[in-house]
């Protein structure tokens, strides 16, 4: 569908057109130019790096990083080794720039899996969407223990969520509300065969029916773990643990999932949260579990299959290892064998030989007997990251350090032997969370980058008032030293990331498919109006009091420059970008209601807002597209009622 010349087209060679012929130009009359300018990045420039981490204006990076927001609720994706932000991704954030959360397409989404109880605690705000979120973990699709390009999955601890993006357009394909679970926290993919399920923590407690029946009565409240099918995007599973649930991981052989608990006295406060001597991991036993659900012993709640494996139930679909009182991090390490647990409160970070897990259940050995080493490695030990030379890293909250250790000197020195694991420590910048290392949490661990995210950044950066930046920070990890050799201001609050080589990735698009399914619902409406959104459409489309009105843009116009509706008609505009070069992007503004989108190359999106007020409006494209972007503009007349 692309021509040679458009991908050739730079936005710089179409602002140098002239007003002349303009409207009918697009892609054809630009191509017609003949300005062959630069607009495909050059892959070949990719992976030079520079000691100090810094790519050269007009290099690519080596790798792509995508990034947590935390509360900001959106995902980002960040060059490495140069930490340039290269695009915001809204998922579960109203975004002004793009409307995501307010289109139609958007909305639609969202909606999708919205539980009834969500429905109407929104209808009594007056709104249709949770408009913001809180996003810690990214993780990507895998297949035989390696990335492979599909999907990444995200979670929104705020409104007990996951998100899926697709990889190819970067953009939010579906979000699942999660029934029963509250306060989704750690997620992670499966990773073997492939991402079959996506586990999910709820990490706060709640009566199972929580209908405020029994809420005073703790001994009520329980904690889920969730398996979400990656594909039909439904809750495929749900189980029952004992105390609650932080972070989890997954093997390398399919077999089991694991996750943390800080909780295990269910208290209700910190004090009662931190009582206990020990707390503990829980081991899921997913064949167990399967088998149990294909057999049909389970309860459904609230449309989901539940089991129970809390430790009172003596099942068979969970195993609970004690561990020094409110651990954190689960890692996973890429040799397949060893699970990583951060102390937190304890120095230490717990190493679970994860092939010992079978001896749990068939002969129900001693829990602690998966336990291969115990590393006391400073203070606040929070989350492990792995090169693939079988070394660990190690972020220490309290210390602000990275630790690197290496896990087998660490299970020689458990065992007796006189050997010191530390290899090295680092100063970082205040209190590390997350720190990730390149492709460190799959087969294809490598050994070049890691990045660690400060939840401070104190003096690092000029002043901006009370609110300050976090700092993420890019080490070399190449030698036996690690080198600190950039600091990236961020904006509230990364958690966590990951990073991924572009041959990952081969598959990103550069413009939309006109067939793609985000808008496969506003296609059917149209096709029932008569209209054909892959054509210049100027139509507008009355039922009732609900107007739609179709248009489409070419740069530098709009197929309308007028269109006329009656005050209190609720109104739908649909635009269809039927422009083909690349980062030609329109977008939609109507002024004073609230009311803007993004419309990619080839991309149709649609809003619907009241036009409530008579008299004439301005709507105009605001993403820079032209010479002429400024004139690209029409007026939405809104006639006074009964004229
Ligand atoms: Cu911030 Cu992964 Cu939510 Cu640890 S979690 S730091
Ligand atoms: Cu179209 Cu600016
Ligand atoms: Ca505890």
């Amino acid at each position: 569908m692309e021509t040679k010349e458009q991908k050739g087209l730079s936005r710089r060679a179409l602002f140098s057109m002239t007003a002349g012929g303009a409207v009918v130009a697009g892609a054809v009359g630009t191509a017609a130019l003949g300005i062959g300018a630069a607009g495909v990045p050059d892959l070949a420039k990719a992976g030079e790096k520079s000691a100090d981490g810094s790519v050269a204006p007009g290099k690519l990076d080596s790798y792509y990083g995508f990034w947590s927001s935390g509360q900001s609720g959106e995902m980002r994706i960040l060059g490495i080794p140069s930490m340039r932000e290269l695009m915001r991704v809204p998922v579960f954030n109203r975004c002004s720039a793009t409307g995501w959360g307010q289109t139609n397409e958007s909305i639609r989404i969202h909606q999708r899996t919205m539980t009834e109880k969500t429905r109407k605690q929104l209808a009594a705000n007056g709104k249709k969407i949770h408009d913001n979120g809180d996003l810690h973990h990214v993780h990507m699709s895998f297949t035989e223990g390696k990335y492979d390009g599909r999907y990444l999955f995200m979670n929104d601890k705020a409104n007990t969520r996951v998100a899926r993006v697709r990889c190819d357009v970067m953009k939010p394909d579906a979000i699942l509300e999660i029934p029963n679970a509250k306060g989704i926290h750690g997620l992670r993919p499966q990773k073997w065969p492939r991402t079959n399920y996506v586990f999910c923590n709820g990490e706060d407690e709640a009566p199972l029916v929580n209908d405020g029946s029994t809420m005073k009565d703790v001994s009520t409240y329980v904690n889920i773990f969730s398996a979400i099918d990656a594909e039909k995007w439904e809750v495929a599973w749900q189980v029952q643990v004992s105390g609650n649930l932080d972070n989890c991981d997954a093997d390398y052989e399919g077999k089991w999932a694991f996750s943390t608990s800080y909780n295990s006295e269910m208290g209700m406060t910190l004090e009662d949260m931190t009582k206990s001597e020990m707390d503990h991991v829980v081991v899921f036993n997913i064949a167990e579990i399967e088998k149990a659900i294909a057999a049909g012993n389970f309860k459904e709640i609230n449309g989901v299959k539940v089991l129970d494996g809390r430790k009172e139930a003596k099942s068979q679909f969970t195993r609970y290892i004690p561990v020094a009182n409110n651990p954190h991090g689960c890692n996973m390490a890429p040799d397949k064998k060893h699970l990583c647990i951060g102390g937190k409160l304890s120095p230490t970070v717990t190493v679970l030989d994860v092939t010992r897990f079978d001896a749990l259940f068939t002969d129900n050995a001693d829990p602690r007997s998966a336990v291969v080493a115990e590393p006391e490695l400073g203070l606040g030990p929070l989350h492990t990251a792995f090169d693939g030379r079988g070394n660990a890293y190690t972020s220490l909250f309290l210390d602000s350090q990275v630790v690197k250790w290496n896990i087998e000197d660490a299970i020689k020195a458990f065992s007796g032997e006189k050997i010191n694991p530390i290899k090295d420590k680092l100063d970082v910048q205040y209190q590390p969370g997350h720190l990730k290392t390149v492709m460190g949490e799959t087969l294809d661990a490598s050994s070049d980058w890691l990045v660690c995210l400060c939840k401070f950044s104190k003096d690092r950066f000029l002043n901006v008032g009370p609110l300050k930046p976090e700092n993420d920070q890019l080490i070399d990890i190449s030698g036996d030293k690690m080198v600190l050799v950039h600091d990236g201001p961020n904006f509230a609050e990364p958690h966590d990331a990951i990073a991924v080589a572009p041959s990952i990735l081969p598959n990103i698009r550069s413009i939309w498919d006109r067939q793609d399914k985000m808008w496969a619902e506003t296609r059917k409406q149209a096709e029932a109006d008569g209209v054909n959104i892959d054509e210049w459409t100027d139509k507008v489309v009355r039922d009732g009091d609900k107007v739609r009105v179709y248009l489409t843009s070419v740069a530098p116009a709009f197929s309308q420059t007028s269109f006329t509706v009656k005050e209190g008609d609720e109104v739908t505009v649909i635009v269809t970008n039927l422009d083909e070069i690349e980062d030609l992007t329109h977008g939609f503004t109507m002024g004073n209601h609230g009311v803007a989108m993004e419309i990619g190359p080839q991309q149709t999106s649609s809003v619907t807002f009241v036009a409530a007020n008579p008299g004439v409006y301005w709507y105009y494209c605001q993403w820079f597209c032209h010479a002429l972007h400024m004139e690209m503009r029409g007026r939405m007349f809104v006639e006074p009622k009964g004229a």
